[in-house]
This record gives structure tokens, sequence and C-alpha cells, in this order.
């Protein structure tokens, strides 16, 4: 990954949005991968406890979009895991994943934010559900906005797999008038003048959005599937007001604070290799040049 920090905080500022290649390495990425496979290829064989974080794209139909009518067609399909730390170790380790976090600490400014959940969005081929266009902020509910989404793309995003299609700059309005209904806004009622861009990028790119920014997804018309882990991560003195909590929230992989620096090694162990995770998922911190 190249360290590229103006960059960074320049494309979030005015798109809001960004896309960093190379931010997963490549052992990183085949254990992501792996890890997500065992629990989307036989979702009615995990134990309960873990079951209960998977969701079935069928679950997702809406009976007035077309293709959403023949249920069959979407077979046991998983579209959503939440709580992925809690399925196995390299998912918890993520939460210190080194590249990713130097992109954070650049955008944050700061190396006080703090990790809030992760999760994976599959799209199966052939069978995922309609478009829906939406901003992250509204389901978020904390006590400022400053938060972001950390997208983690296990797979080329391209055209046909239903990579992710965003307007970029809707993020530039004031964060009172994003409404509860912006999690699922009508075509006919998105903002005419901005460009629709569809966000193509190889697998091991981060792709980072502002929790303003208007996006959606499109079905994976593709023969293999399109699998993202997706992060939300809160800034600085930013916290839930909502009453869900998730696993390992509230840990600071960058903290200056000896609490919670003990807090992290506590939670995680003192490095990957102490959680039985091998070499390449903690790697020495890259030098951001970020204040
Ligand atoms: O996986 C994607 O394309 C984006 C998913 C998304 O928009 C979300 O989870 O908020």
């Amino acid at each position: 990954m190249r360290s590229e920090p103006e960059r960074w905080r320049a494309d979030y500022a005015r798109d809001g949005y960004l896309v960093v290649e190379d931010c997963l390495d490549k052992e990183t990425l085949t254990a992501l991968r792996a890890g997500v496979d065992r629990i989307v290829d036989d979702p009615d064989s995990l134990p309960a406890h873990l079951r209960a974080h998977v969701q079935l794209e069928r679950e997702y139909v809406r009976p007035d979009v077309a293709e959403d009518r023949d249920v069959t067609r979407l077979g046991r399909a998983v579209r959503l895991v939440m709580e992925l730390p809690v399925f196995e170790p390299v998912f918890a380790e993520l939460i210190r994943y080194e590249p990713l976090l130097d992109v954070l600490q650049a955008l944050f400014g700061s190396t006080e934010f703090h990790f809030h959940n992760y999760k994976c969005v599959n799209k199966a081929p052939g069978a995922s559900g309609a478009f829906v266009w939406h901003r992250d902020l509204p389901y978020l509910y904390h006590s400022t906005p400053n938060l972001l989404t950390a997208m983690l793309c296990l797979d080329d995003m391209t055209e046909d797999n239903g990579a992710t299609v965003v307007l970029p700059g809707s993020h530039l309005l004031a964060d009172e008038t994003v409404a509860v209904g912006d999690q699922d806004i009508r075509e006919d009622d998105l903002p005419p003048d901005l460009e629709r861009r569809t966000v193509t990028c190889p697998a091991g790119s981060a792709v980072i959005f502002h929790v303003n920014l208007l996006h959606g997804g499109g079905a994976n018309t593709s023969t293999t599937p399109r699998r993202n882990v997706i992060g939300i991560w809160a800034g600085p003195d930013t916290y839930p007001t909502g009453a869900a909590r998730y696993a390992y929230q509230g840990l600071y992989p960058r903290s200056v604070d000896p609490a919670r620096q003990r807090q992290l090694r506590m939670a995680l162990g003192d490095s990957a290799s102490d959680a039985g995770l091998g070499v390449g998922l903690s790697r020495p911190r890259a030098a951001a040049g970020t204040g």
C-alpha cells in the first residue's frame, strides 16, 4: 500500500470517499476470504449463537421489485453477516490491521478513533436483491457524526458484480439535514445534479466513505461472489447513543492512552501471533505522516 495521506484527505473532503489499493496484503486477503467462505458456504451448519448473526438474501426481498418476486432463485444465499469478530480470530485481529489504521488516522487526524463493528456484505452470483440508495449516518446513532465506513474488498469490484455506486459530493450537506428516511431513498428523490459513479477497484482495496455519502449497490450478475468486509469507525469524543452494542466496540487500536492500550492487549492479545493467527496480519506501523 502506498502511503498518500494528503491524497486520502483531499479525495475524502472533495468526493466523500476514497479508494486505497493494496490495503490488504495477499496473506490477509486470503485469510479473510477463507474465513468468510467458512460462514457463507453452509450457514445452517453454524452453531445457533453464530447463525443468529447471518441473514439470507431471501429475507431482503422487496415484492415491489420484479426480479425479487422469484424467491426460490435466491436459495440459501447469504446476504449479510454481522459481528464478524466473534466468528474467528482473523476478523477480530482486523481491528488492529496497521495499513487500514494508517488511513483512518490520516482521515480522523487523531490517534483517538475507535472501532464500532465489522460485518460482511456477501453478493452471491445471481442472487442479490434490489438496489437501495442510502446514507449510513441515520442508523449509526452516535453523539457526533464524526464516523466513517471502511469497506475492505475481498474481490474485485466490477460493474457486473454489483460494485458500490456513489454520488460524489453528496456528503457535503449539513449533518442535521440528514433524515432518518435516508436509510432507503427513492430514485426520484436523489439530487438530480450529481454524477453517479461506480466504484470499481481490485480485490484488496479499501473504499472509505463519509457516513453522509449517498450510495447503493446493484445485483451481482457475474458468476463469482462479491464479498466486502465493512467496518464502522468513530472519531474522538464520539459515543454511541442507541441501545445496541457490538463485539469489541470501543477498542482504540492507535490510542496513546496507556489504559486504552491495555484494553486492546487484554481484548486481542499482545500480537497476532499470540492469537494464533500467524504472520502477516499485524505488521510494524508504516509512517503515515499524519497529524
Ligand atoms: O457492499 C456494498 O456495496 C455496500 C454496502 C452498503 O452500502 C452498506 O452496507 O451500507
